[in-house]
């Protein structure tokens, strides 16, 4: 059977992999185009192949068109069966899946709002030079990697304990009695804050319901398989992505 999804992103789990494992969990075979330049950036943003969108992740099935990972992981979820049954349920999920992606962005996007004292991933882990690769300016972006751990790495775990507590003790899904997309959301958030900061989240005493899920989760079988596979690519290490 030929993929009729198509993803197209770069060669890093980052966004990409929130939708990555939905296609695995569901077994639904997709087509993945590794992007290499920004051009596809530059075309997709003017609308030349599809509905214009923002950046990569985009998915692509026919001529339709969608890009903003949150969106379209909602949209997988839906189209695989993945998705909260009851409106309260789809209202929470939306509220989590947004809560999640923040998280993820303040792990790497560049926004500093120096009123508020927020600042975020990319300057977290670019402190030197904006446009140096972090490898190249570790020490001097050691400071602010120890402010995010201490400071927010966290509040944002624990926001996320509380939520899958909400749930069924925890003991279940994030949502409902099912599985749905903001549980592979999940999954992936916390592989990712896992493998950027392994000390502090190992560490961390706070999350005996975070630590569970991402074991239960990452045994079940499809998604175990995957791991394991060459179709899974490592993390950069240089952000959570
Ligand atoms: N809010 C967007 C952010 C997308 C984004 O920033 N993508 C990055 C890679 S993870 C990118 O390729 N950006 C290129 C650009 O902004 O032109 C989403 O969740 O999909």
């Amino acid at each position: 059977m030929s993929a009729e999804y198509e993803l197209f992103y770069w060669p890093l789990a980052g966004r990409g992999e929130f939708i990555r494992l939905i296609f695995e969990e569901a077994g639904v075979p997709f087509k993945e185009t590794t992007l290499k330049d920004y051009t596809f950036s530059t075309d997709l943003k003017a609308g030349k192949a599809g509905f214009p969108g923002f950046a990569p992740p985009v998915l692509r099935k026919g001529d339709f068109q969608l890009s903003q990972t949150p969106i379209i992981c909602k949209y997988l979820g839906k189209q695989f069966g993945m998705y909260p049954e009851t409106e309260e349920d789809e209202w929470h999920a939306e509220q989590v899946n947004a809560t999640i992606h923040d998280f993820l962005a303040e792990g790497w996007l560049i926004v500093c709002i120096a009123s508020l004292h927020f600042i975020t991933a990319r300057i977290v882990f670019h402190a030197k030079c904006f446009t140096e690769g972090y490898h190249s300016q570790k020490k001097e972006t050691q400071p602010y990697v120890d402010w995010f751990i201490k400071e927010r790495l966290s509040k944002w775990l624990q926001m996320l304990e509380v939520t899958l507590k909400a749930n069924k003790d925890g003991q279940g899904f994030v949502v409902g009695d099912k599985l749905t997309y903001l549980d592979l959301a999940l999954l992936h958030v916390l592989r990712s804050a896992k493998s950027q900061f392994a000390e502090a989240f190992d560490a961390n005493q706070d999350i005996p319901l975070l630590k569970a899920f991402l074991e239960r989760m990452s045994a079940r079988p499809k998604l175990a398989a995957y791991f394991k596979s060459d179709r899974c690519g490592p993390f950069v290490g240089d952000s959570m992505m």
